[in-house]
């Protein structure tokens, strides 16, 4: 693809260390996860622990933390890399987001230095994988009613309940995992080898298929005093982790959206149609137009609220503007390509299906768009309509 799809010169808005982050993760998801991803996503199977350590080389795990082997980007950079590799696919981006994001995030911004020096240094490196477990069986969009409990027995804790959709979750040497305690949600740091915790892979994924998801049975898991976050209290602890995340995802959809325009233009160009090339009819034309311009509306969206964030100005309903439109214009996007290869692009040897119904599950993580729609409308009317 030789033609830019930056038209409206966003990379203008950018700095040369940030441009100079996306091309190395541009290059690594060219190079590294493209030619792969078509059997990852078949098979169902991914080289989970080769691949944390070939991103943890490459400074892209916690990349936007500071101190403990962490890079110390700006948000903006993060972004763009995270924009990259979903380009590949969204199942590597969740590697690296709920790595760096939530696992690790919560263990920075929440944990004991204890607790930073035994995990971030090691998980910045891709040497130990986390996951991050709030979601259960009964309650996803609403964590508050969490059945998951940490009660207290001498000094130690013991923790029973159990976790549903977890990224990571049979590959991951730690869990961040939030549960109900006398004192109200509190975060513990969960070695996975600990008696009492295992993580069933959750198998037959439609969507996702280059990610490992998986439960999380806790039954009576003892930890010490030292497991538990000291700094996160009540909900707002695992909430403040979603925003890192939802963050990256604002530009990571982009990422996928531009996969699956770059792929139908190529394909429009030398498909013949009623002996000319699809690409020279109006209506083809039309449906480009009409994505190009939300493909860009969306990054410049992304730049715009990575600028907030770099300010520490961002809002969590800001976060939810972006979350909201990049992934619901990303699976229009992926949607309208896959009808320019119409039979091809069902195929597996085409990226557009693969994006299109990934994109299902990134609609629903993170905030599902209805979740998303309620935090705008808090904001604008002043009236929580969750429940
Ligand atoms: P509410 O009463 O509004 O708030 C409870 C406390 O939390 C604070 N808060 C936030 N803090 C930081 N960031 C935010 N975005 C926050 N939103 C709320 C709030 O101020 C309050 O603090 P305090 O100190 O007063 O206690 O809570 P609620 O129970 O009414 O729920 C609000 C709602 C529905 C927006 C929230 O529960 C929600 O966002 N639900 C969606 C759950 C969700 O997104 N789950 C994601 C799980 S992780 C995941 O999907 C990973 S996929 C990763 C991948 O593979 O890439
Ligand atoms: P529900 O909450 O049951 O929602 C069902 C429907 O009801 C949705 O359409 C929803 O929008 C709607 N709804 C809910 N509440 C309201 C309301 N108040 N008003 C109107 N409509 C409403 N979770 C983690 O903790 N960690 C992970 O690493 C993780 N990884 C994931 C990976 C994948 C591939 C997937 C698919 C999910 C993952 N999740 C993870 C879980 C994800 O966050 C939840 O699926 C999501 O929060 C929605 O919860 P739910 O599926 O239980 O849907």
């Amino acid at each position: 693809m030789t033609v830019s799809l930056d038209l409206i010169d966003v990379d203008s808005l950018l700095t040369s260390e940030e441009l100079d982050i996306r091309a190395t993760a541009r290059r690594f998801a060219d190079e590294r996860l493209r030619p792969q991803l078509p059997e990852w996503f078949e098979s169902a199977t991914i080289p989970a622990r080769d691949l944390a350590k070939e991103l943890g080389a490459l400074g892209l795990l916690g990349m936007h933390l500071t101190g403990y082997g962490c890079a110390g980007l700006g948000p903006v950079a993060y972004g763009l890399a995270c924009l990259e590799i979903e380009a590949a696919d969204s199942g590597m981006r969740s590697l690296v987001s709920v790595q760096g994001s939530l696992a690790m995030y919560a263990i920075w911004k929440y944990g004991s230095e204890e607790q930073k020096t035994e995990w971030l240094p090691r998980m910045a490196a891709g040497e130990a994988i986390g996951c991050f477990g709030l979601t259960e069986p009964d309650f996803g969009s609403n964590p508050a009613g969490m059945r998951t409990n940490a009660r207290r027995d001498g000094d130690d804790w013991v923790l029973n309940g159990s976790k549903m959709w977890i990224t990571n979750g049979s590959v991951a040497d730690v869990a961040v995992v939030w549960a109900r305690a006398e004192d109200g949600v509190r975060g513990f740091v969960v070695p996975t080898e600990t008696p009492g915790f295992s993580a069933p892979e959750i198998t037959r994924k439609m969507s996702l298929r280059a990610s490992v998801t998986s439960e999380l049975i806790l039954e009576d898991v003892r930890l010490p005093a030292s497991a538990m976050l000291p700094e996160a209290r009540g909900l707002s602890g695992p909430l403040g982790c979603l925003n890192e995340a939802r963050f990256g995802i604002i530009f990571g959809a982009m990422g996928a959206a531009r996969d699956c325009l770059e792929t139908a233009l190529d394909y429009a160009a030398e498909r013949q149609v009623f002996d000319k090339p699809l690409s020279a009819y109006q209506l083809t034309q039309a449906k480009f137009a009409d994505m190009s311009v939300e493909l860009n509306k969306g990054i410049l969206l992304a730049v715009h609220l990575g600028r907030l964030k770099e300010k520490g100005v961002l809002r969590p309903e800001q976060v939810s503007v972006g979350k909201l439109n990049n992934v619901r214009e990303a699976i229009a996007i992926a949607r309208e390509c896959r009808t320019i290869l119409a039979a091809n692009g069902i195929s597996g040897e085409y990226p557009i299906m693969r994006h299109a119904n990934n994109l299902e599950s990134v609609l629903t993580y993170e905030g599902t768009s209805e979740v998303h729609q309620l935090v705008i409308g808090q904001a604008l009317t002043g009236q929580a309509a969750f429940r």
